[in-house]
């Protein structure tokens, strides 16, 4: 049995949910919920960064970060699913995984803010920082959102992912201004069973 170290809160581990279920390897994957702020938690001795998905092999060894977590699950399933073959293909997978990925990045410590820094600590030129690069990649995806059909990549996955987390964390406010990705969320939300399975929850 292969071990996913997760919390469901996180649009990381939402990633590699959605790619199990996607790709039938459900009953392969342990789930174990981790305390990313317990020194004591297994997670650490896993992935030393401390972060979730940590996947731990049949064979043992951890992998980890969320992209390296979905090539190897892409690759157990005989590869070509959810990261394409063809070269342009697949670079605009990944172009478009690291791209959400990054505004994923950005949200997640914007929420940081709230959790660990008193309002007398936070700096709002760091803020605004953070929260530019969320909304420039909004607006990059407005203008082009990838046309879904067929099994999803790991780029669309991770689109799925960071839509749902500005929903669960910052109210959905996207949607009023991006009716393109609203449209699109909802296809991928009607396509993939997996997303309305993996929906987040503060755990
Ligand atoms: N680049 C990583 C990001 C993972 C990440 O930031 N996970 C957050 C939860 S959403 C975490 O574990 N944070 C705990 C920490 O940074 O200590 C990935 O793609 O897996």
């Amino acid at each position: 049995m292969m071990i996913l170290h997760s919390h469901p809160a996180s649009p990381f581990v939402r990633k590699v949910r959605i790619a199990i279920q996607m790709l039938g390897l459900a009953d392969r994957v342990e789930m174990r919920d981790a305390d990313v702020n317990d020194p004591a938690d297994p997670l650490r001795r896993h992935n030393p960064l401390g972060k979730v998905p940590a996947f731990v092999r049949e064979n043992g060894s951890a992998l980890y970060d969320s992209p390296v977590i979905l090539e190897y699950l892409d690759h157990l399933a005989g590869g070509g699913f959810i990261i394409p073959r063809e070269p342009e293909a697949r670079f605009a997978a990944l172009a478009l995984q690291a791209l959400c990925d990054g505004a994923l990045d950005a949200s997640y410590l914007l929420m940081c803010e709230g959790w660990y820094r008193t309002p007398e600590q936070r700096v709002a030129r760091w803020i605004e920082k953070q929260a530019g690069k969320v909304e420039r990649a909004l607006t990059t995806l407005e203008a082009a959102s990838p046309a879904l059909s067929g099994m999803p990549n790991v780029g669309q996955i991770a689109l799925a992912c960071l839509l749902g987390y500005r929903d669960f964390r910052f109210d959905g406010t996207w949607r009023e201004t991006h009716p393109r990705l609203h449209a699109w969320h909802d296809a991928f939300a009607a396509a993939v069973p997996a997303f309305a399975a993996t929906m987040p929850s503060s755990g």
